[in-house]
This record gives C-alpha cells, sequence and structure tokens, in this order.
C-alpha cells in the first residue's frame, strides 16, 4: 500500500496541528501506524492522496447514510452555496429541517439547531437544569456525548480509546455534579437517585452505546430509566447524536417505544455538514430563549448550506425501501463477518442495531462496559491494518461504531467479508 503522501501531510500537519489531527481518533494512536489523508469519496468508497482505495465503513462517524457525495446532497449544497453561505437571519431551510425532525420524533415538539453534537448535548443539559431547578447529571461510564465539561467525565469514544475519560482540565467542581452509572445496569442508576434525592435533573443516555464499540441497551433498561426518572423528577435526555434517522428513520426511541423528556441530534441531520440539534416538549424548551431564561445562541446555528444537506439527507431517507435497505444490508454484512470469525476460530462478538455495528475481539456476551475493556485491543489493531490493507477502513479503535449506508452495494458487502476472512487468516 502505497502511503509517501499521506506520511508527508502527516508530518506537516503534526507541525501545526495537536497530534496532526483534528479530532483525537483519527490519529491512529490505537493502531499505530499513519492516516491515510482522505482526497475524496464516493458513495460507500474513498481514495487517499497516494490512489488507495477503500471502502469505507467509518462513515464520517456516522453522518453519511446516503453515502459520499449523494448526487441529491450536493446539489443541495451546491445551489445553497451560489445564494450566500451565512446570513446570520432567518432562512426558510431551516424550518423544514426542523419540521422534518418534529415529524419524525414524536417526543419532540420544539427544536432548536446548532453546529455539532457536543453543542446540543451540552445545551441539553443547561435546559435539563433550568428547567429542574437541580444541578446535578446522571451518565453513564463509557458513554460519549461531546467534549463539554462535565461530559468528559468517564466518557468513551476517543477519551476512553486515548486513556483520558476524565479529561485534564475539567474542574473537579464540574465533575462533581456530574454522577457516573453502569450502563444497563439500573440498579446503580437507582442508588444514585438514593444518595441524591431531590438533586438529579437528568439522566443522559446514548439509548444504543456506540461510543465504546454498539452495545445495545439491555431488555428493560430504557423503560427502566424511563421510569426512576419520572418517579424522581428528573429529565430523561436521549442523546440520538448517532442512533437519530438510523436505527430508525424515528430513531432509537421509535425503535425501543421510550418517550425521552429531550433528545440531542446531529450527524445524519446535517448529511455530513456541521449540524446538530436538541428538543423536546414544548414546556421544556419554552425555556429557551428568546422565549424563555435558559440562554443559548450561535452565529453559524440554521446555516444554510448545513440545513440543505440535511434536509436533503432526510427527503432520501424518507424514500420507501430505504430503512429496510439499510437493515438488510447491515444484516448482511455482519453475519457474513460473525461466519469469517466463526470459521477462523477467532472468539469474537458482532454487536449490531441497525445500520451501526462492532465487531469486538472478545468472546462475550458483549454487553456492558466492563466487558467491553476485556476485549483484545493489540489484535484489533492487527485487524485493522489487515483490513486496511485490503482495502476496508473501519473504525481505527475498538471503542467505536462501524457504519452502514445505501451505497454499499451487495458486492461491497462480499468483497468485505471476503477481505474480513483473508486478514483473519493473515492475523494467525
Ligand atoms: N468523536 C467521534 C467518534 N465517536 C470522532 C469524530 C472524528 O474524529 O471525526
Amino acid at each position: 500500500m502505497q502511503q509517501a503522501k499521506s506520511r508527508q501531510l502527516f508530518e506537516q500537519a503534526q507541525r501545526v496541528i495537536p497530534g496532526g489531527v483534528n479530532s483525537p481518533v483519527r490519529s491512529f494512536r490505537a493502531v499505530a501506524g499513519t492516516p491515510p489523508f482522505i482526497a475524496r469519496g464516493q458513495g460507500a468508497h474513498v481514495w487517499d492522496v497516494d490512489g488507495n482505495e477503500y471502502i469505507d465503513y467509518l462513515g464520517s462517524w456516522g453522518p453519511l447514510a446516503l453515502g459520499h457525495a449523494h448526487p441529491a446532497v450536493v446539489a443541495a449544497v451546491q445551489r445553497a452555496a451560489a445564494d450566500g453561505t451565512s446570513f446570520g437571519a432567518p432562512v426558510a431551510q431551516e424550518v423544514e429541517l426542523a419540521e422534518l425532525i418534529c415529524a419524525a420524533l414524536p417526543s419532540v415538539d420544539l427544536v432548536r439547531l446548532v453546529n455539532s453534537g457536543t453543542e446540543a448535548c451540552m445545551t441539553a443539559l443547561r435546559l435539563a437544569r433550568a428547567y429542574t431547578e437541580r444541578s446535578k447529571i446522571v451518565k453513564f461510564a463509557g458513554n460519549y456525548h461531546g467534549h463539554a465539561d462535565g461530559l468528559l467525565v468517564q466518557a468513551g469514544s476517543g477519551a476512553l480509546t486515548h486513556g483520558v475519560p476524565t479529561s485534564a482540565g475539567v474542574p473537579e467542581s464540574y465533575a462533581a455534579e456530574t454522577l457516573i452509572a453502569a450502563y444497563n445496569d439500573l440498579a446503580s442508576v437507582e442508588s444514585l437517585f438514593d444518595a441524591w434525592p431531590d438533586g438529579i435533573a437528568a439522566v443522559i443516555v446514548e439509548p444504543v452505546a456506540g461510543n465504546m464499540g454498539v452495545v445495545p441497551p439491555a431488555d428493560g433498561f430504557l423503560e427502566g430509566l424511563r421510569r426512576i426518572t419520572e418517579a424522581n423528577g428528573a429529565l430523561l435526555i436521549f442523546d440520538e447524536v448517532i442512533t437519530g434517522f438510523r436505527v430508525a428513520y424515528g430513531g432509537a426511541q421509535t425503535l425501543f417505544g421510550i418517550t425521552p423528556d429531550i433528545t440531542t441530534m446531529g450527524k445524519i441531520i446535517g448529511g455530513g455538514l456541521p449540524v446538530g440539534a436538541y428538543g423536546g416538549r414544548r414546556e421544556i424548551m419554552q425555556m429557551v430563549a428568546p422565549l424563555g431564561p435558559m440562554y443559548q445562541a450561535g452565529t453559524l446555528s440554521g446555516n444554510p448550506l448545513a440545513v440543505a444537506a440535511g434536509v436533503a439527507t432526510l427527503t432520501e431517507l424518507q424514500r420507501p425501501g430505504v430503512s429496510e435497505q439499510l437493515e438488510a444490508t447491515a444484516a448482511r454484512l455482519t453475519d457474513g463477518i460473525a461466519a469469517a470469525f466463526a470459521r477462523a476460530e477467532v472468539p469474537s462478538t458482532i454487536n449490531r442495531v441497525g445500520s451501526m455495528f462492532t465487531g469486538f475481539f472478545n468472546a462475550g456476551p458483549v454487553d456492558t462496559l466492563a466487558v467491553v475493556e476485556q476485549s483484545d485491543t493489540a489484535a484489533y489493531g492487527r485487524y485493522f491494518h489487515a483490513l486496511l490493507e485490503r482495502g476496508v477502513y473501519i473504525a481505527p479503535s475498538q471503542f467505536e461504531a462501524g457504519f452502514v449506508s445505501i451505497a454499499h452495494t451487495d458486492a461491497d458487502i462480499d468483497r468485505t467479508i471476503t477481505a474480513v476472512g483473508d486478514a483473519l487468516a493473515a492475523m494467525s
């Protein structure tokens, strides 16, 4: 595999950007080696600056349910750009995106658009605190909700991968407001409510964990969170930044039939451009300025290019048969990967919900962070590189999700499964 140009760029990058990357997991530190610099993408494929082609399951970490450079998205962005890139004043398309979101998510009466999932989650906490007039938040170890101070406590994703689950620079006084429970363990949540009666504003959860690798909610877990929060006057926040419009068009809340109080979104609703959103019940969202006393603002919020990409993406995803196609493609992929691991007799667990998946080097079942952390990350690193050399790009960390798009063809899936078998054989 040619890497000369990527190596050169990575060296250059490290002189001016911390670690050479603008987001830590891209650095490949968890798997070693040089990250390919991507030159372009089309459908389910990306090409790097050295001309190597990959079948892409990184999918920009989730937004690209339609694949790269989908014609409807490209046309929408081009049209919007030709009319001006930002106004700091209302535009028609942001109303359209908000209407699509409210129509899709039964729990969302009003929605505010922001620029990233981080911003959405950070603001959702402020909103929950404003509404309940309480200060503590419960989050789950290994869940990741972006990099706001109070949420970088025992966080997943890159924080877990790089061994800084609780970041330096988060004041102890902030961290003390964040209480940590164990994912899929309702008793751990109940004991926090016992310890801080009337003190907890909200429980925030990834309804399907994606940032410690994919871990589905155990039967009754989400129902239990709904019951406990309601009984204690706390809000339930679903972080659907990854799951929204992916595990089902109506998100995990539709798939599992749970109504959260606040939902945070990002990724797919921006179609690959920077968008986040938070929304919920009218009486809660009426706390948001200018209607109410909770302040939040943004120069680029509701940006015309980003919302145009989002509207185009959601419109395509609503076409008949698209959700079924995503589900079927992802199932074909993970069934094939599971069979390849079984043939190679490598202990593994392939978790999948809808079109998000993770292959764990772990006999499993992988249903808690404690089990996730027992995975063989060194084997994952070897597997990652063996796949990359065979033209398949998965997440450069055991503790992340892979994503299937509607652009992945049966031929892509079959090539991937062959590559997985070959990679496992080469590793043994
Ligand atoms: N925090 C993202 C993964 N869960 C990574 C974002 C990126 O590097 O693009």
